[in-house]
């Protein structure tokens, strides 16, 4: 099936041209000035419209085991909501449960998602106990196409510096990208104690402040002068204070191989929806920073020291975020955002903040190079049809109801965006079209991907 999207205007993390695209089998078969319609079964006008490629949210928890809950939206509601949003590729996080090989984690999950998932995914590893077993497994997991592994510097799960160091070191050579959740354990924990203690519990606020900026800065820079150590790149997930942003920054300018990702959160909120009534509804860790933070991360946004913009997507109902409001240590962390990405970064591209190269680059040319998505990332020929057509004129204000995540609120409610996309494409498959999932479960299929690019260059 032959299809031709004519008059649009494509936008490359690169350039914007205005050309036609033919699809044929699933790839960007031809992109040229005046593709003849004759060749097409179907012909999309795109005219006044933008086609970029398909999103790529490098970080999600789909179906994640909370205690004694789990992430609200699993693979088949997650991954449709993904598509609304005009995201083509999404990757899980696995959690290793110690015992258990790396690539059993992500095959048991593989199993969740191989009949649901209504866009691509991929998965990073995750690793929560260093040995050499453990370290082994990163060459299989490189030879399977897993070429990302995670590791946090905090929780129960979370590994210390020697850990830390020696997964540097194993990961580099097995050229597989270590992600790193970086947030002081000693701070964090020595601050819980002290408020706990205090009877300080009932108010998000304290959620906050037992994790303040300086909790996050501190690991930061300790992740990334680790990684330095060893000889390894590293990518910090869900960058969210100001100092972490300036050190990155600096490092960058230093020739390090560190790269940053954000999310729509920290972009778009500051710590004062702790101290509101519905603070508990905006509970992640790390939390939501100070206003300095905020404007900072846009900072890194338009600066290029933020390499991704991503979600980390793990959503709960509202009444489960309901259990912290007496002691918000009950309360589920993590927030929605799965469908917002996208249409959030588009609009601040609308808006002139960036620009709409630079927004497809955060969101989609920028992932797929730094975690080996050969087939994505661009609207090129021989890549895969993943493809978003954009009305710059449309607005669109976000409600629970306009929503297709199985969340029982948001927390972008009410908030107006200029453009949102009208179509989505999953290689050359309709699966979003003006407001509806047009997409089928089972339809997405496992990425096996090639090593990052960081590692491509210092061959
Ligand atoms: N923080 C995490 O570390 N994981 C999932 C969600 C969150 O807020
Ligand atoms: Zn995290
Ligand atoms: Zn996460």
């Amino acid at each position: 099936m032959k299809t031709l999207i004519k008059n649009g205007t494509i936008v490359n993390s690169d350039a914007m041209i205005k050309a036609d695209i033919l699809v044929n089998d699933g790839k960007i078969a031809e992109i040229s000035e005046n593709i003849d319609p004759i060749t097409a079964q179907e012909v999309i006008d795109a005219s006044e419209l933008l086609v970029l490629p398909g999103g790529i949210d490098v970080h999600t928890h789909l179906e994640m085991k909370m205690g004694n809950t789990y992430s609200a939206d699993g693979y088949e509601s997650g991954t449709a909501a993904a598509a609304c949003g005009g995201v083509t590729t999404v990757f899980d996080y696995t959690l290793q449960e110690h015992g258990k090989s790396l690539l059993e984690e992500i095959n048991d999950r593989n199993e969740l998602a191989k009949n649901a998932a209504c866009v691509d995914y991929a998965f990073h590893g995750g690793i929560s106990e260093v040995n050499s077993r453990r370290l082994d497994e990163l060459q299989d997991m490189k030879k399977q196409g897993f070429t990302s592994i995670k590791a946090y510097m905090t929780y129960d799960f979370g590994l210390d510096d020697y850990s830390l160091y020696k997964l540097f070191k194993a990961a580099a050579a097995s050229e597989v990208l270590v992600t790193v959740h970086a947030e002081s354990d000693g701070i964090v924990k020595a601050n819980r104690e002290e408020l706990i203690a205090g009877g300080k519990t009932d108010s998000a606020w304290y959620h906050y402040l037992s994790r303040p900026e300086a909790a996050e800065e501190e690991a930061d820079i300790r992740a990334v002068k680790l990684a330095g150590a060893a000889g390894a790149p590293v990518y910090i997930v869900h960058l969210a204070n100001s100092a972490g942003e300036s050190f990155i920054s600096e490092c960058k300018s230093h020739g390090v191989k560190v790269y940053a990702e954000t999310c729509p959160h920290y972009l778009e909120f500051n710590n004062s929806v702790y101290s509101q009534p519905d603070g508990i509804r905006y509970m992640c860790s790390p939390p939501i920073k100070g206003e300095e933070s905020r404007l900072k991360l846009w900072k890194g946004i338009c600066s290029g020291t933020i390499d991704t913009v991503a979600t980390d997507h793990c959503p709960s109902q509202s009444y489960e975020k309901e259990w912290g409001k007496e002691d918000f240590t009950k309360a589920p962390n993590g927030l929605m955002g799965i469908e917002n990405m996208y249409p959030y970064m588009l609009s601040a591209a609308c808006r002139g903040v960036i620009s709409f190269e630079r927004a497809v680059e955060l969101c989609s040319s920028n992932p797929a190079m730094i975690f080996g998505c050969d087939s994505k990332g661009r609207i090129e020929v021989g890549k895969d049809a993943d493809i978003v057509i954009y009305d710059r004129e449309k607005s669109f204000t976000i409600t629970k109801e306009s929503m297709h995540s199985n969340i029982d609120y948001t927390i972008y409610e009410g908030k107006t965006l200029r453009g949102y996309p009208v179509m989505t494409f999953l290689r050359g498959a309709l699966v979003y079209k003006d407001g509806e999932f047009k997409g089928r479960p089972g339809n997405g299929q496992l990425l096996r991907r090639s090593v990052s690019e960081c590692f491509r260059k210092s061959r």
